[in-house]
């Protein structure tokens, strides 16, 4: 045995609509299945799922963790933990990709993008305390001065990455995931101004081979979770990809679960392909419709219009797919009018299920370095950068405004009588105590939880 590795991934902290249906990220699981086949000794945390042993923990060699933005206080402070022990940290992620001199502070090792080659590298110029300036992508302290490598090539070919390993997860409790997750491609073509995929994964579409997929697909069928949730950021920028794909799980008999995916809306363009997605039991698409506001979507660089949103709609529920349309609210062209247009609009379309979220200018995104050369954003307590909290200052409404409005707008669109319309058309009585009584429970809940953050906003 190579040594004892262990890797977390940390949670947001306080009460996070989330924390409902945790999933894991594929990150550590990949990284896990590496180290594995190179002879180490591998546990991983999602912390989501279960406590950290820290007894555990204490036997490593060196520790891992995994961060987000709204989940790096919590990366921080394990961290700060693991480091009292004499264990060498080492941070990965999106947040410490694009902070990696504040993740600095708290960990000794920080692998800037993706992660599967610069770990292990690191990890044998560790052991053999070898040269760290030739590890690319790595930032580290030396001298106290901080460092950073120049930045690694993307994985060129992702065939080469084993399937994630999920029985390296400490605890049980993963047995009853909501979903299998699988991701059949890295990377996205478009550049939407709020989100830190193409930085952190490229613009270039790396898809992975089809016989692997589906070997991962039948895998995913022996296994107790009800659904398959394809985790890319743009499942079918490909479309012919999708349809072979889609075909060759009909022809091999693998269609066994619902499945669903994030698409753009350009999905619902392609009829052939949207029989194959209801021949093979797709379910429920995210799509990110972010905005009915023309200026808005423009904002966001988003490449596309509120017909073509419409069409979307149509078709999908043409075709029996459930949506869940998510919407951001706080772009410089937003009014509260806009976030009230929007509740309007989705129940006259009858979209099954919303995420209306505000405004996050996430470290590394092309809004954060707009925002933050403004000096408009005044709150850093990266735990409130989930999309449920303001941390800037918008340009057409106060930051209560934006606040409280997008909380109504949520209870507006969960709200019993618009609810009771849907289920009296033609979902059973779970579906609609899971849709409304639920989320509205869990609206008050949160409300409760954030008052002293609404009374910060509220004086500003
Ligand atoms: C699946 C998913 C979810 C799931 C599961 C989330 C979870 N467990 O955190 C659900 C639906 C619940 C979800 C929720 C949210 N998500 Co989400 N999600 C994703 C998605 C689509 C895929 C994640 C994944 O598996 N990626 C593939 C693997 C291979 O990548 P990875 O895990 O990042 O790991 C690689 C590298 O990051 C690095 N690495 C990662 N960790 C480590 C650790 C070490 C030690 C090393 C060396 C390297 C390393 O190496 C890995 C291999 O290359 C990503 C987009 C994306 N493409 O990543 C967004 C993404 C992670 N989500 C995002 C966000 C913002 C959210 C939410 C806040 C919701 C929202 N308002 O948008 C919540 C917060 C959830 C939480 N944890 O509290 C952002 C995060 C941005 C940021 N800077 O924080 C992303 C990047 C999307 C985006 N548009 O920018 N999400
Ligand atoms: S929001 Fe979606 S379409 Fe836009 S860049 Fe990110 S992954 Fe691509």
């Amino acid at each position: 045995m190579k040594g004892k590795i262990t890797l977390i991934e940390s949670k947001a902290p306080g009460f996070n609509i989330f924390s409902f249906f945790p999933l894991p990220r594929l990150g550590l699981l990949l990284i896990g299945a590496i180290l594995k086949k190179k002879g180490y000794e591998v546990k991983v945390y999602i912390q989501e799922y279960c406590d950290i042993d820290y007894a555990d923990v204490s036997r490593s060699d060196v520790v891992g963790i995994s961060t987000l933005t709204s989940t790096s206080p919590e990366a921080y402070r394990i961290a700060e933990e693991v480091k009292k022990m004499g264990i060498p940290v080492v941070m990965g992620g999106p947040h410490a990709t694009f902070m990696a001199d504040e993740a600095l502070d708290h960990a000794d090792y920080v692998i800037r993008g993706e992660g599967e080659d610069a770990f292990v590298e690191l990890l044998e110029a560790i052991s053999k305390k070898g040269p760290l300036d030739k590890v690319l992508g790595l930032s580290y302290k030396e001298n106290g001065a901080k460092k950073h490598n120049p930045d690694r090539p993307l994985v060129q070919n992702l065939d080469l990455l084993p399937l994630p390993d999920f029985s390296l997860v400490a605890n049980s409790r993963l047995k009853m995931l909501s979903h299998s997750p699988i991701q059949t491609t890295r990377g996205c073509p478009f550049d939407c101004t709020f989100c830190t995929v193409t930085q952190m994964f490229g613009r270039g579409y790396r898809v992975r081979n089809i016989d692997s997929i589906l070997e991962e697909i039948s895998l995913a069928n022996q296994n107790d979770s009800p659904f398959i949730f394809f985790y890319d950021d743009n499942f079918f920028f490909d479309k012919n990809r999708a349809k072979i794909l889609l075909e060759k799980m009909l022809q091999k008999d693998l269609v066994k679960k619902k499945w669903s995916a994030q698409p753009r809306i350009d999905v619902a363009r392609d009829k052939e392909l949207l029989d194959l997605m209801r021949r093979t039991k797709c379910d429920y698409l995210y799509v990110g419709f972010e905005s009915i506001n023309p200026m808005t979507l423009k904002f966001f660089n988003k490449k596309q219009n509120i017909e073509e949103i419409r069409e979307c709609i149509k078709k999908l529920h043409d075709h029996d797919i459930n949506i869940h349309a998510m919407f951001i609210f706080g772009s410089d062209e937003d009014t509260v009018q806009t976030i009230w247009e929007t509740v309007a609009f989705a129940k006259a379309t009858g979209v099954n299920t919303v995420g209306m979220s505000i405004l996050v200018p996430w470290p590394g995104t092309q809004i954060y370095k707009q925002f933050d050369s403004q000096n408009r954003i005044f709150n850093k307590e990266w735990g409130n950068y989930d999309g449920h909290h303001v941390v800037y200052q918008p340009l057409k409404m106060s930051p209560y405004e934006l606040q409280v409005e997008t909380i109504k707008a949520i209870k507006s669109f969960y709200s019993i009588p618009h609810n009771a319309r849907q289920f009296l058309g033609k979902k059973s009585l779970t579906w609609f105590l899971y849709k409304s009584f639920a989320r509205l429970f869990l609206i008050k809940k949160w409300e409760k939880a954030n008052r002293d953050f609404y009374a910060g906003l509220r004086s500003r």
